[in-house]
């Protein structure tokens, strides 16, 4: 360790244009040398660990559990190990006993702690859940911020729940862009019909992927089948339109016998996007669980994005889509 503080083994090394090509030559032992010498620049040590977990990945977390111990290297070069190693994690991977240890001390300076949570995130997302649900509950507005770094990098389904509640927090309203991303990644492909399933999750407006969108803006009646999960009379839907409302022409209920059933038809208002769209529907004598929304896209100019359609039964229930198909949609 000491020769590599006075020795440098980090200006042994010539200087290469990227960090991520000098260090595919290097063995093992010298990716290690790269990466606890002091000299060595972030970008290269970054790489150097991302590298060497690759190779070695017991070996780098044993390399990480020793620099992240260590009281001779700076808070920045310790959140380099940090976020290179939490970048290198997977779901199940081990995780080094001092990045579970940094994660969940409150008392950790925040440039350790953020990329320590993420790999948290990472290798053990349930774990990891209800500490960036408290950050994520805060009334600081930075500590919401510091959530949502996190949030953006879970790949785990079971964080749909908590980042529809963040995405709809008036407190995380600065970061809905980011948000929205991760969040259609996490449930389907951005501006599928699954987008429209669930809660909604789109609080501002936008042409953001966790909204359903027709292939193209303008194509003439596109038809959603929307499927509740309990069967009820329909009263009123609910559209949460969030990208150029106003093209919904008509709705139908299937009725047991496969056949289709007017609910409604007309115009709906336009307005400014978010808003919701509540027509009132006919009675039908049957219950149902299946809607077909049509949209006559040409209607209105651009993508008629929808985030959430809600079903009102007679008895006042309300329900959520939960599950969908569309004759067209942007993920086609
Ligand atoms: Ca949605």
């Amino acid at each position: 360790m000491q020769e590599w503080i006075e020795g440098g083994p980090g200006s042994s090394f010539a200087p290469l244009s990227s960090a991520s090509v000098t260090v595919i030559a290097l063995s093992a032992e010298e990716l290690k040398m790269l990466a606890s010498a002091p000299g060595t620049t972030a970008a290269e040590r970054r790489a150097a660990f991302a590298r060497l977990y690759t190779l070695d990945p017991a070996a780098a977390a044993t390399l990480a559990d020793r620099l992240l111990w260590s009281n001779v290297f700076s808070i920045d070069a310790r959140a380099v190990v940090a976020t290179a190693i939490a970048d290198s994690l997977s779901a199940g991977d081990e995780l080094p006993a001092s990045l579970r240890s940094l994660a969940i001390d409150v008392e950790t300076d925040w440039k350790l702690r953020l990329p320590a949570l993420s790999a948290l995130v990472s290798s053990r997302p349930s774990e990891a859940r209800p500490y960036v649900e408290v950050l994520a509950q805060s009334s600081d507005p930075a500590t919401v911020g510091r959530a949502v770094d996190v949030l953006v990098a879970a790949r785990d389904p079971s964080y749909v729940p908590l980042l529809t509640r963040t995405i709809n927090q008036p407190s995380a309203r600065s970061h809905v862009a980011r948000l929205a991303g991760s969040l259609a990644d996490l449930k389907d492909r951005s501006w599928s019909v699954v987008q429209l399933t669930g809660e909604p999750d789109l609080p501002i407006a936008g042409d953001l992927g966790t909204a359903w969108a027709s292939k193209s803006p303008d194509m003439g009646d596109v038809t959603i089948v929307v499927t509740y999960a309990i069967a009820v009379t329909p009263a009123q839907l609910r559209l949460h339109e969030t990208h150029n409302p106003g093209a919904l022409a008509r709705i139908d209920a299937q009725l047991p016998s496969g056949a289709w059933e007017r609910l409604w038809e007309g115009k709906a208002g336009a307005g400014t996007a978010p808003l919701w769209f509540e027509p009132l529907l006919d009675r039908v004598s049957v219950t149902t669980r299946t809607l077909r929304l049509t949209m006559d896209t040409n209607r209105v100019v651009g993508w008629n994005e929808i985030d959430a359609v809600q079903l009102i039964g007679t008895d006042g229930s309300r329900q959520w889509v939960q599950s969908a198909r569309a004759s067209s949609s942007y993920a086609d």
